[in-house]
Formats: structure tokens, C-alpha cells, sequence
């Protein structure tokens, strides 16, 4: 299949599920807890991911799924095609907020990133990339990734990394300020888009991340673990993503890692 009809077919799969999760907030839905009292995981999750489980089978029977909520554990490799999914990122502001937080899509083939679907389902900005045609924000563009200097900077983690690690507190001191949303999906696709020029996390699984760092190459950024290896796609790990100038600039910050 043509990679731009693939495309088209994961954004309506993913417009699709947004659509239900709006239907589903006006009513109560489950909610459990995973591995502790913070990991939480809601029907609306489980339901989305089997939405999109039964559409690949039935019409990409020769594609694969990893899905956070449960559809991952027979996928060791990423040979073929393979979608890589979070149904929801950023559960707990869904549940506490009622907003921010996104669909997050990326489709692999044999490891290489082909196309990146990332939807805030409120905010109903939707960022889509196609291996070498560029990302798009809502069907604009997005532009190379420019320089800038770090005290210029907006820079994005959770808090809670920052009170454990000198170097980040180093680079907190420096920039021009600080943001955390709590989505992950979200906040790679806003250093794609420019909104942010890092995004720096101490854990997050292969679909807190796909998605994002589709987009990211196709607008020069860059996305490593933070200890700058090559990301695996198929294992918890570090992060790292970033405007190519200022992801030079933080890195020199980071003595101890
Ligand atoms: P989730 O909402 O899909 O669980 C919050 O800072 C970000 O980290 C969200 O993208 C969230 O995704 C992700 N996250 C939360 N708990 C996590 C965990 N235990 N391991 C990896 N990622 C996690
Ligand atoms: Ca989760
Ligand atoms: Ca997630
Ligand atoms: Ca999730």
C-alpha cells in the first residue's frame, strides 16, 4: 500500500477514536490502576486500543500492533509493519482534566519510523508526518527546526526528575523558561512543531514516543535517549528530543549521566 494512503487511513482510524472518546467523557467509564496508585488506566483506554486492534486485523492482516494496554507483549522485533500505540497518553490528565491529552500513532517499517499520527483530542490539533514529505500541523506545514540560543529556550520534563538531577537544575537556571504538560506524544510533537525545544524524560515505553519521533525527523530533530544512544522502539528507556542547536547546547549540561 501507498505510504500517503496509509496515512490517511491511520488519521481517519485515529479521528474515529477520537470521536468516541468525546461520546464517552459525557458518561462514567472505569477506572483501575496498573503497576502502582498513580498508574492509571481507564475503559475508555482499553476500548480505543481494541478499536484500532480489530481495524488492523481486518484490513492490514499482514501488519502488526503494540498498544500499551496489553497489545505489546508478543512484539519483539519490529520486522515488517508494525503500529505503534498509545490509545490514550496522558490518561491521568483525561481523567483529571478533562483535556491535553493525545492519540498517539507511529507506523514502522523493519524499525524505520514511516508515519507519525499524533492527535490532541481536545485541543483537535492534529500533527501527521510522512517519511521525506514533511510534518504538518493541521494540514500547514512545519518548517525545519531553526538555531537558537539556549537562554532563548523552552524546555519541557516533569518536575519531579529535576529535584533528583544537578544537571537538569543547571539547565532549568539557563533557559528562557520551563514547561510540563504530562503528555508525552504532546510534547514531542510540540518541539516538531517548534512550540518547545526540548523534551527531556527519565521513562517512557516505545508508544509514549513513536509517534513523535516520526515527526521529529522529518522537521531536523533529534531524539535519543539521554544518554544520547539510538533509541530502540521496543524497550522502556530514556529520552532526549530536541531542536538540533539547542539539543547541543543542553548536552553539554549533562556531566553526570
Ligand atoms: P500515559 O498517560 O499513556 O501513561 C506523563 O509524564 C507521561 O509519561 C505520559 O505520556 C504518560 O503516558 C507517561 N507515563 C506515565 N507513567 C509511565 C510509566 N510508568 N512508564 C512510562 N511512561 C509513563
Ligand atoms: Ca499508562
Ligand atoms: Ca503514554
Ligand atoms: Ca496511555
Amino acid at each position: 500500500m501507498d505510504k500517503n494512503m496509509l496515512k490517511d487511513t491511520a488519521v481517519s482510524y485515529v479521528k474515529e477514536a477520537a470521536d468516541y472518546i468525546r461520546e464517552q467523557m459525557k458518561y462514567t467509564y472505569g477506572i483501575d490502576t496498573k503497576e502502582d496508585k498513580d498508574d492509571l488506566v481507564t475503559d475508555v483506554d482499553r476500548n480505543v486500543e481494541k478499536f484500532f486492534k480489530d481495524k488492523i486485523s481486518k484490513n492490514f492482516s499482514e501488519h502488526r500492533l503494540m498498544g500499551e494496554e496489553g497489545s505489546f507483549e508478543n512484539i519483539k522485533d519490529l520486522d515488517g509493519v508494525v503500529w505503534i500505540l498509545d490509545p490514550i497518553d496522558g490518561t491521568i490528565n483525561f481523567v483529571h482534566m478533562g483535556t491535553n491529552f493525545a492519540i498517539s500513532v507511529g507506523i514502522f517499517e523493519d524499525g524505520v519510523p514511516l508515519i507519525g499520527v499524533i492527535y490532541d483530542v481536545m485541543n483537535r490539533e492534529l500533527f501527521v508526518s510522512v517519511k521525506g514529505e514533511g510534518a504538518y500541523l493541521n494540514d500547514q506545514r512545519l518548517p525545519l527546526l531553526k538555531e537558537r540560543p539556549l537562554d532563548e529556550a523552552l524546555v519541557s520534563f516533569n518536575t519531579g526528575w529535576v529535584l533528583k538531577d544537578k544537571d537538569l537544575q543547571s539547565v532549568v537556571e539557563q533557559v528562557r523558561g520551563t514547561r510540563s504538560y504530562g503528555v508525552a506524544a504532546i510534547e514531542i510533537a510540540y518541539v516538531a512543531a517548534g512550540r518547545l525545544d526540548a523534551y527531556i524524560s527519565k521513562k517512557l515505553a516505545p508508544w509514549d514516543i513513536a509517534g513523535g519521533c516520526a515527526l521529529l525527523n522529518e522537521v531536523g530533530g533529534v531524539a535519543t535517549n539521554y544518554r544520547g544512544e539510538k533509541l530502540t522502539f521496543l524497550d522502556v528507556d530514556t529520552l532526549f528530543a530536541a531542536n538540533p542547536s539547542i539539543y547541543k547546547q543542553i548536552e553539554k549540561e549533562l556531566k553526570s549521566r
